[in-house]
Parts: C-alpha cells; sequence; structure tokens
C-alpha cells in the first residue's frame, strides 16, 4: 500500500538514532517531548485570537479556566513536559529567574542533558496576531555528581546536543538540528503530527534581505550604522539596495533569513545603560539560532566571534546578534572591525 503518511518527526529521529549506535534512546525521548509540547502550545496560540474576540474575561474564561497569560501558559508547558522525563538534570527559561533544579523522581539515573528555552518568545505580538515561537537549546551533563548545576547551563553553543526553534505562524513549524543537518516538520493538526516539510535546509551564501529595528540606528555604532547604509546604497551591480524586512518576533525574522538568505540584526545600542550588551539573550535566543544557522552553512556572530564560541557567564546575559548568510555576517564584521576599533 502507497503510505501518504511520508516522513513523520517520530520517524524521523527514531531513523536519526539508528544511524548512531551509541545513541541511547534519551535525545529521542528529549524531542519527542518537546514535539509534545509544542503541539499543546501551538493550540493554545491560536485560540489566543479567538479568546479577544469572543471576550474571555481577563481573568477567568466561560469554563471557569484561568486565563493566564500565553507566555506564562508556555512556560509551564515546557517545564512540565521536561520535569518528568527522566533525561534532564536541570533546566533554565527566559521567564524564571533562577535555574530549575529537576524533581528528584523525575530524574531516576541524574539526568544526562540540561535544557535552556525562551517558552514563547515574541508573545507581546500576539494581539497583533504576528508570528512568535518557542527556542530550545539541549547539552549534555559535563558536572560531577547526580545533581545538575549551572555549569551543565552555562555551556557554549559549540557543544549543543540539539536545537531548535517552533514558529507560530500561518502554520506551526518544528525547526531543528542534532548536528546532523537542518530539517524542519510542519504540524498537520488533522491527525496531530509533525510532517517533514524540509530536508537538510541549506542557507544561501549571500542574501539581499537585512532585518534590524532601524529605529535603534541613532543608538548603534559608527560601523554597524555604515554598514546599514552600505546596504541601502543604489548599485544594482551587487543587488543593492536591499530590502528591509522586520517582524520584531525573532524566530519568524531568522525562519525567513534561513529560507530566503540575508542577515538579521540586533547589535548593541546605547539607548539603554542598562543593556550595554544589546536585547536578545545569548544562551536559549542566540547560541540555539546560531546552531542552526552553522549547520545550515551560515553563521552567527556577536560582531567580532561565532556566537557558538562565547563562553556563558550568567543564565540571562545579552549579546548583540548579527545572523544569517555567512557573507553578510563577515561583512558585517568588516565594517565593525574597520570603524567600531577606531571609534574604541
Ligand atoms: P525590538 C521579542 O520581544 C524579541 O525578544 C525578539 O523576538 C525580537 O527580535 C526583539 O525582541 C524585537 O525587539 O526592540 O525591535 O522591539
Amino acid at each position: 500500500m502507497d503510505s501518504k503518511i511520508g516522513m513523520t518527526l517520530t520517524r524521523h529521529i527514531y531513523e536519526g538514532e539508528r544511524v548512531h549506535p551509541e545513541a541511547t534512546g534519551e535525545l529521542t525521548g528529549i524531542l519527542n517531548q518537546i514535539a509534545l509540547a509544542a503541539k499543546i502550545v501551538s493550540r493554545e496560540v491560536r485560540k489566543a485570537g479567538l479568546a479577544e474576540i469572543l471576550g474571555f474575561t481577563g481573568q477567568r474564561n466561560v469554563q471557569g479556566e484561568e486565563v493566564r497569560k500565553l507566555d506564562q501558559f508556555a512556560n509551564d508547558v515546557f517545564m512540565t513536559a521536561f520535569s518528568h522525563l527522566g533525561h534532564f538534570c536541570i533546566m533554565a527559561s527566559e521567564e524564571v529567574d533562577k535555574p530549575i533544579p529537576m524533581p528528584v523522581d523525575g530524574r531516576p539515573d541524574g539526568g544526562r542533558y540540561s535544557v535552556v528555552f525562551d517558552p514563547l518568545d515574541g508573545s507581546s505580538n500576539i494581539d497583533a496576531n504576528v508570528g512568535v515561537g518557542s527556542i530550545f537549546a539541549v547539552h549534555h551533563k559535563i558536572s560531577p555528581g547526580r545533581d545538575g548545576t549551572i555549569t551543565d547551563l552555562l555551556q557554549p553553543g559549540r557543544r549543543l546536543a540539539a536545537a531548535g526553534y517552533v514558529v507560530y505562524g500561518s502554520s506551526t513549524m518544528l525547526v531543528l538540528s542534532t548536528g546532523h543537518g537542518v530539517h524542519a516538520f510542519t504540524l498537520d493538526p488533522s491527525v496531530g503530527e509533525f510532517l517533514q516539510s524540509h530536508h537538510h535546509i541549506r542557507i544561501r551564501e549571500r542574501g539581499t534581505i537585512y532585518s534590524a529595528n532601524e529605529g535603534n540606528y541613532p543608538y548603534w555604532s559608527q560601523g554597524v550604522r555604515r554598514f546599514v547604509s552600505h546596504m541601502k546604497q543604489h548599485d544594482p551591480t551587487t543587488g543593492r539596495p536591499y530590502s528591509s524586512r522586520y517582524i520584531g518576533s525573532m524566530v519568524a525574522d531568522i525562519h525567513r533569513t534561513l529560507l530566503y538568505g540575508g542577515i538579521f540584526m540586533y547589535p548593541a545600542d546605547s539607548k539603554d545603560p542598562k543593556k550595554p550588551h544589546g536585547k536578545l539573550r545569548l544562551l536559549y535566543e542566540c547560541s540555539p539560532i546560531a546552531f542552526l544557522l552553522e549547520q545550515a552553512g551560515g553563521a552567527a556572530s556577536d560582531g567580532h566571534r561565532p556566537i557558538l564560541d562565547i563562553q556563558p557567564t550568567e543564565v540571562h546575559q545579552r549579546t548583540p546578534f548579527f545572523a544569517g548568510s555567512v557573507e553578510n555576517v563577515r561583512e558585517v564584521e568588516t565594517f565593525i572591525a574597520r570603524y567600531d576599533a577606531v571609534r574604541a
């Protein structure tokens, strides 16, 4: 019988496990749990607009259920999905100030992985029906002893075991890598299964789309300002001026950049002295995205070095972020080296 099921996420994960004899099946269990959390969050994200239209009360809806903010809901879903899996020793979330140790019952053997995640990035855009996303990054446990420690979280992205994002856009898509290329799976809500829609995604070496919040232009360094002005100059021989696209939800902007090429930027700016390194977080936003982009043949930098080489020192630390096609990222690094060095 010619099955029309195609490659499901579950089959992709199991086939990946079989290719690696050293695989224990734990990563398989982790990815399946992430997929489950993504389905649950997707269902609620898609209802959010409806809640507004039907006028559910701010605190409780007509079924008497507590209507929590979506990012809190998403955080609870991912935390619950991870807490009783047995494979994690510790986790950290964008929504939670401190690292979260795993319940002992949830890890009979201690848990050989750690996980950091942003449960719903861009959630402020929900009311405008703009695409939002979840981001996750899975590391091997490296600290001695049974319990997870901060050391298991504060690892360079170069060491990641797996990373990915879920984009809740016109469809819900899970994009992930376990270090063997980048693959995307689109949720078919009629069967509740993620079906492979992209196999071994590769980002073009140079793109002609740039993505940044140009409202911050006056606060950027000279090198970044000159780079953006360079992309806007008229020069048909180099395809300039480039097109500007900015959604304001990083996962959506990155997803477009991965598929169409170009560069996404959130540079450091002098706007807020409390955030001298820009707005985006290293551990659970920039590192996982950088991992995916490098796996897809792209690049991600803080303006001077690969994001994946940065040794984190704090769970919620921020970093300047330039990510996308490798030639575009190298180009902004050149402008920064040439002009900011002078300024510094
Ligand atoms: P700005 C969403 O709030 C977010 O964290 C990212 O998803 C997005 O790229 C960025 O902030 C947008 O920030 O300052 O341009 O509104």
